[in-house]
């Protein structure tokens, strides 16, 4: 289900969740245009808010990758995610086709967690941005 394309508050940061589809850099150089980066996803409150601003049976882009060490995966702003933490659904990340570095949210009834995919599908996204 698409949303209304624009910025959003939630605990003093801004959340833009796009309708258009880039591929993960792409979807960042957006971000970054913006002054926001893709979204970094802290706590079980700010998934539960970005699942509801996506809508039902729908996914975007989240600033999680392993483009740089395979399995080792680190947030837009450099901080690693622990292995075993996160949201990540049952039997992600599992890189398949040894080709999936790049996170996305998914809003499924069933599946309202992250997944690993190409990081060259084209795809909604989600920037965050603190209020200045
Ligand atoms: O079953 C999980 C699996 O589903 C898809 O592959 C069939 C996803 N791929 C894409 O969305 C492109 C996998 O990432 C996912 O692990
Ligand atoms: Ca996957």
């Amino acid at each position: 289900v698409l949303v209304k394309q624009g910025w959003r508050f939630f605990n003093s940061k801004l959340y833009y969740i796009s309708i258009e589809k880039k591929n993960w850099t792409e979807s960042r150089e957006d971000c970054r245009e913006k002054g926001a980066d893709l979204v970094i996803i802290n706590s079980k409150e700010e998934q539960e808010f970005i699942i509801k601003q996506l809508g039902e049976s729908n996914w975007a882009w989240i600033g999680l990758s392993d483009r740089d060490t395979e399995g080792e995966w680190k947030w837009v702003d450099g901080t690693e995610l622990r292995s075993g933490t996160g949201f990540w659904y049952k039997g992600e990340p599992n890189d398949a086709g040894n080709n999936e570095d790049c996170a996305e949210i998914w809003t499924f009834p069933d599946k309202k967690s992250w997944n690993d995919k190409p990081c060259s599908y084209d795809t909604q996204w989600i920037c965050e941005k603190s209020v200045s």
